[in-house]
């Protein structure tokens, strides 16, 4: 049966893996969940709401939920956490001012019983713009070191050409296999 099993999974893939895109407005979030899809960059407007759309690496499904950052619509996140096994947070880099916002909101998260056993992936975004903040200086302002309760990861990119994105998927390849 585990043998009949192993060789129904290497044939027709894993099951479906819930990834949330969370993070504020204008982070790049639905630029990102796009070029995933399309390798390249479209033309957004502010996500009321959500998209989702399967995203396959090599066999891996993942349903990813591209989730509106507006601040209105941020205290119904928590509508989407059910079953969620990878978040990512998309990070405006160039957007010094409101990242205390954004390290308020993860920790929020982060404490909230529906994402206890979620990993977090840390997408440092906008990379391209001269004198964006650097992943170090990020992850400091977000206090990342202090988080243990959760796998994470900090990863620099920029969504307009799709570089550092195919790291980002290996990434959240490698979470999905080690649980
Ligand atoms: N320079 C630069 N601009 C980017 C990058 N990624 C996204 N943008 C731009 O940032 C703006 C906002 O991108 P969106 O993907 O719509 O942002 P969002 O996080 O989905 O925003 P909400 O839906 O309002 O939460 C758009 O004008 C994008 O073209 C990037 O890596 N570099
Ligand atoms: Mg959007």
């Amino acid at each position: 049966m585990g043998f009949l099993l192993t060789k129904m999974m290497a044939v027709f893939g894993d099951r479906e893996h819930k990834v949330i895109v969370v993070g504020l407005d204008n982070a790049g979030k639905t630029t990102i969940l796009y070029q995933f899809l399309t390798k390249e960059a479209v033309h957004t407007s502010p996500t009321i709401g959500s998209n989702v759309e399967e995203i396959i690496v090599r066999n891996t499904h993942f349903m990813v939920w591209d989730i509106g950052g507006q601040e209105s619509l941020r205290a119904s996140w928590y509508s989407y956490y059910s079953n969620t096994e990878i978040i990512l947070l998309v990070v405006d880099s160039t957007d010094r001012n409101r990242l205390s916002i954004t390290r308020e909101e993860l920790h929020q998260m982060l404490a909230h019983e529906d994402l206890q056993n979620a990993a977090v992936l840390i997408i440092a975004n906008k990379q391209d713009v001269k004198g964006s903040m650097t992943v170090a200086e990020i992850s400091e302002c977000l206090t990342l070191n202090s988080i243990t309760s959760h796998p994470w990861h900090v990863q620099a990119c920029c969504a307009l050409t799709g570089e550092g994105l195919p790291a980002c998927l290996d990434w959240m390849k490698s979470q999905v296999v080690v649980n």
